[in-house]
């Protein structure tokens, strides 16, 4: 999830990068080494150069900022404070509710098995709703979340929706707005997400 967030930026930029994989659910741990990386013990951690990073906002825009390429983020104040807006939605609403409430308890736990906590769904959709008003309502009529190119605020929300997306509710959902089903069909065909898709 937010590796590919990561990912998506440097495919973007255009830039030469080494993806290592980590298991940080692995049984034993994160691999040894690995919490001098990051030492909440979370994925991604990046490096550049022998400059450390870890925490996905802080990568994102240094990754913009410190590399030639198309520009993600927008000059002007408005625009770049919306993206930030759009970036911070991202962290604390969609990715609890629309990943972990929705797509976790729709799609991933029973594909494994695992019985659905019903409640939890129930409650993820509403606010998932309300997720998905607020967004359609900050992008307007442009074809990205913020002005006429791709930005980070892009990049971050695409793969959340992708998981969304695959609950039959969460499809449903986004059918009520139109601006957002037609956001989705530019992003998930874009080769960077085709080169990014979840196994
Ligand atoms: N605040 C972190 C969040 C990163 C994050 O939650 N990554 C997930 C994978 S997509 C993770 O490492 N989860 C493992 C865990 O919660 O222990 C960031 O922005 O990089």
């Amino acid at each position: 999830m937010y590796v590919r967030i990561i990912r998506l930026c440097l495919m973007e930029k255009g830039i030469d990068h080494e993806l290592v994989p980590i298991d940080i659910f692995a049984p034993g741990g994160p691999p040894a080494g690995y919490l001098e990386r990051h030492p909440f013990g979370r994925i991604p951690a990046f490096a550049h150069e022998g400059f450390a990073l870890y925490e996905t906002g802080a990568i994102a825009r240094y990754i913009d900022e410190a590399f030639d390429g198309p520009a993600l983020q927008p000059s002007d104040a408005k625009l770049r404070a919306r993206c930030n807006q759009l970036i911070s939605i991202a962290d604390n609403y969609a990715y609890p509710e629309l990943v972990w409430g929705v797509y976790v308890e729709r799609v991933s736990k029973p594909g494994r098995g695992v019985p659905t906590d019903t409640d939890r769904l129930a409650a993820a959709l509403a606010k998932s709703r309300k997720c998905l008003a607020a967004i359609s309502g900050l992008m307007g009529d442009g074809p990205w979340l913020v002005g006429e190119q791709p930005t980070l605020a892009d990049l971050y929300m695409a793969p959340m929706f992708d998981y969304f997306l695959m609950a039959p509710e969460g499809a449903e959902i986004i059918r009520q707005h139109a601006n957002l089903g037609g956001w989705w069909a530019r992003m998930a065909s874009r080769p960077s997400m085709e080169a990014t898709k979840p196994l």
